[in-house]
């Protein structure tokens, strides 16, 4: 069965439909036909400023979601990055394999720096894309399931995959990104031109864990466009263009099918509808997270096997790597 492998940062108590429909849900669905191999990314979450006691309590509220959501520990390996030392230790053969401007290149570094200034950003968010890179090819996999924002880092993990097999010999697989083109971004309901993300968070937002009444009401409110039109236009709607990709993803409706049951209808009718169904997916959803989260036990054996399964992969992918750029037999 062919690989997959992808991550998710701990840096929110809950998930958002962002991360959900861009990527996790392509996690539950190829953990069918796939060798899969998920985690939870407590490397990068410490890339910029954080609280390590929020921090610990986040990672198991991750794993928490990612089973709530059907994500199966006896199909699919799920691991906490720290806990393999390998992806550190990978990272930096390849941060020495990395060009400077190279590195520089990276649109998200240079969007999330600019918040800060460069000068106060950590190197470690500076090189995150060569992490994520180790991340990624320490398992060989086939595909990595992800959103649009990135594929350019995909770019950079198989330009660097490359660069280390026709220097040393062939070792890593060039990974495919795995991104669903009609939910590969989603946005804020507020600020329609931003991505929905856990660093803005706000009312355009849409958290998995928030109370269901909360959600519905900041679909009641996002913002829609002039006009009343129930029509999918990207660059002249982004609002309800928006508001119809969540639908037609939670759904299973295709667009066209939304835009002819809602002619003549007004967005009101939309947004009380799509609040509707966001409550019928969250409610259940949010039970069972919480369930989970009373099961410490349960979660933390979860994640040691995966550790294990994960584990033995990464360390005999490592053992290559370094025997290969030249260092001696381990100790
Ligand atoms: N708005 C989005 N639409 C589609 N996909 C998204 N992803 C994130 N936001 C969207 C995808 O979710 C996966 C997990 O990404 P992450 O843990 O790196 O998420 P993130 O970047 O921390 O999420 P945010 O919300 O964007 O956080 P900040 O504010 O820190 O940047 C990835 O596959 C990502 O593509």
């Amino acid at each position: 069965r062919p690989r997959v492998l992808s991550g998710i940062q701990p840096t929110a108590d809950s998930f958002h439909f962002g991360n959900y429909l861009g990527a996790l849900r392509q996690w539950v669905d190829l953990q069918r036909d796939h060798q899969p191999f998920f985690f939870i990314a407590d490397l990068h979450a410490i890339t910029v400023e954080h609280d390590p006691k929020l921090l610990r309590e986040r990672t198991l509220r991750a794993a928490a979601q990612l089973l709530a959501m059907g994500i199966d520990p006896n199909r699919a390996s799920i691991f906490v990055q720290s806990q393999i030392p390998e992806h550190a230790q990978l990272a930096w053969v390849l941060n020495c394999l990395t060009g400077f401007g190279e590195a520089r290149r990276m649109t998200q570094f240079k969007d999330k720096s600019a918040k800060q200034g460069e000068g106060a950003a950590s190197v470690g968010l500076f090189t995150y894309p060569i992490l994520q890179a180790a991340d990624i090819l320490l398992y060989r996999p086939h595909f990595v399931p992800v959103g649009e924002d990135q594929r350019q880092h995909l770019e950079l993990t198989r330009d660097l995959a490359q660069r280390f097999n026709s220097r040393y010999k062939k070792t890593f697989r060039l990974p495919e990104p795995y991104i669903l083109k009609s939910t590969a971004k989603i946005y804020d309901l507020q600020l329609v031109d931003k991505q929905m993300s856990k660093s803005i968070g706000g009312s355009g937002c849409v958290w998995l864990l928030d109370e269901p009444s909360a959600s519905a009401k900041k679909i009641r409110s996002a913002v829609t466009d002039s006009g009343s039109e129930i029509r999918y236009d990207a660059e002249e709607k982004p609002g309800i263009s928006n508001l119809l990709t969540i639908y037609s993803a939670l759904s299973g409706e295709s667009i066209a099918t939304l835009e002819e049951q809602y002619a003549g209808k007004g967005y009101g009718a939309l947004k009380g509808d799509l609040a509707d169904l966001v409550v019928t997916f969250v409610t259940p959803f949010r039970e069972r997270t919480l369930e989970l989260l009373d099961d410490q036990a349960y979660l933390t054996a979860v994640l040691q096997q995966g550790a294990d399964t994960a584990g033995a992969v990464a360390e005999a992918t490592l053992r290559d790597v370094y025997q290969r750029v030249g260092f001696v037999a381990p100790r």
